[in-house]
């Protein structure tokens, strides 16, 4: 699995437009294969086509959580899912809180501006 298709596999469902249920981080977080080993404490899907996030790349250069200066911010709001693991969630048995948001993602992008890493929403 390259970055690329793991930032894929953990962030992107174009399939829906917002998140369906309540039930939604507890179904899709196991399907994306985020809880084995671990239960992933918190994870952002976005709902828009792969054109619309890609091109997040090309739009406004930020500065990375980490300090470093390979992220872009979307200039508009996106139908994003955040899910976050519950106080009560213990593993193997991870359970989430589903969020549904329209906010500005922020993604790094690495080699020919392609998105590897969600990095925040504003
Ligand atoms: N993460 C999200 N959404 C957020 C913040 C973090 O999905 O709003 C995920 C990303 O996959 C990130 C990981 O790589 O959590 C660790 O984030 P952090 O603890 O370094 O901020």
């Amino acid at each position: 699995e390259t970055p690329a298709e793991k930032f894929q596999r953990q962030h992107m469902d174009t399939e829906h437009s917002t998140a369906s249920s309540s039930n939604y981080c507890n179904l899709m977080m196991k399907a994306r294969d985020m809880t084995s080993g671990r239960c992933k404490p918190l994870n952002t899907f976005i709902h828009e086509p792969k054109s619309v996030v890609d091109a997040v790349c090309h739009q406004e250069n930020v500065t990375c959580k980490n300090g470093r200066t390979n992220c872009y911010k979307s200039n508009s709001r996106l139908s994003i899912t955040n899910c976050r693991q519950t106080g009560a969630s213990k593993y193997p048995n991870c359970q989430y809180e589903t969020s549904n948001l329209n906010k500005q993602i922020i993604v790094a992008c690495e080699g020919q501006y392609v998105p590897v890493h969600f990095d925040a929403y504003v």
